[in-house]
């Protein structure tokens, strides 16, 4: 069933939409009309330039609000999400020692020129991120953060060595598509060096979503708000999946918390 919907500001359907961006010359009544020409030009009616600032000596920054008649159908968008059961903690640690039998070994790394460590650390180090532990606090898995500036092949080559189960790579700079550019150089390294397909390949990073990372060959992509225990989780269904083992049971001592869509927190009920 369609589900039109359209983007509002004050009344529901009224179409009013915020734009913001920069041009580049001062700040005056014409750079006003050039702003307002922008809005117009992207078909918007009805347009008002809300702000403009000075933004350093030859640009300007402005905000400009104005209407679309665009519609779009709600139910016609599909994303695809990665989704899991999810265990709790000490769960987790049962089931992988029932079920896998040895602990899970993840590499991670941010990797190419990027020194943004945050991300990765807040799902590998020991304390993890928003109260939730990280991969090196779980005794059924080996976690080694090789940190920033990692060069794609280094990260390769240490997964090798540790016959790792996943690589978890981060990646927070994205000028330039550098991300994308610095993912699939990795991906062809791993595929050189005959890892990609029994390896795990998880990407994360602020802009990254699940659909980038399957584009670019990914097994799972992981975006803002991803807790460490999505990431465990998806790893342990994942490495089942991998040895034809069906899921486990759904209880166990701990009790087994609903699936959820990874970073959201959405409920999403018996999915596996
Ligand atoms: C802190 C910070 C820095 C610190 C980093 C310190 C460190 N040790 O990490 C320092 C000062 C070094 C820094 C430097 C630079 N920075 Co900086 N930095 C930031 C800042 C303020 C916060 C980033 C952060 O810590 N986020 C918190 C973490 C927890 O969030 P996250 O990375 O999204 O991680 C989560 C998820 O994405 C996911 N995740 C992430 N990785 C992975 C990996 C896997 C496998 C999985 C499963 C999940 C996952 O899980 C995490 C937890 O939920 C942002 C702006 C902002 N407010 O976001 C700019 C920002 C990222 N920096 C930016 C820039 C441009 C730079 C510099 C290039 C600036 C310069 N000109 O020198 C340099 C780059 C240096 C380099 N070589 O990389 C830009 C990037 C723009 C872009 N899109 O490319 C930003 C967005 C600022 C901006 N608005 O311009 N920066």
């Amino acid at each position: 069933m369609k589900q039109p919907i359209r983007p509002y500001g004050d009344r529901k359907d009224d179409g009013v939409i915020q734009l913001s961006f920069v041009l580049p010359v001062p700040a005056s009544e014409k750079a006003k009309e050039a702003a307002a020409t922008v809005a117009k030009k992207l078909g918007l009616s009805h347009v008002l330039v809300a702000c403009m600032e000075k933004a350093g000596e030859d640009y300007s920054f402005c905000v400009v609000y104005g209407r679309t008649h665009m519609q779009l159908d709600y139910a016609a968008i599909e994303v695809p999400t990665v989704v899991h059961r999810k265990h709790g903690f000490d769960e987790l640690n049962e089931v992988i020692q029932r079920d896998v039998g040895r602990r899970i070994v993840v590499v991670g790394a941010c990797i190419g020129t990027d020194s943004h460590t945050t991300g990765i650390d807040a799902i590998m180090n020991m304390k993890g991120f928003a109260g939730d532990y990280g991969l090196e606090r779980y005794p059924l898995f080996r976690a080694i953060n090789l940190g920033s500036q990692v060069e794609p092949a280094a990260l390769v080559a240490r997964a090798k060595a540790e016959n790792a189960d996943a690589v978890l790579v981060s990646k927070v700079v994205t000028q330039r598509d550098v991300h994308k550019e610095d993912a699939r150089a990795l991906l062809d390294i791993a595929r050189a060096e005959g890892i990609f397909e029994k390896t795990l390949f998880l990407f994360g990073g602020p802009r990254v979503d699940h659909k980038t990372a399957l584009e670019l060959g990914f097994d799972a992509g992981f975006g803002p708000g991803t807790k460490p225990s999505d990431v465990a989780n998806y790893i342990y269904y994942r490495l089942l999946e991998r040895a034809g083992k069906a899921p486990p049971p759904q209880q166990t001592a701990h009790g087994t918390q609903d699936a959820t869509v990874a970073g959201t927190g959405e409920k999403l009920g018996d999915t596996l």
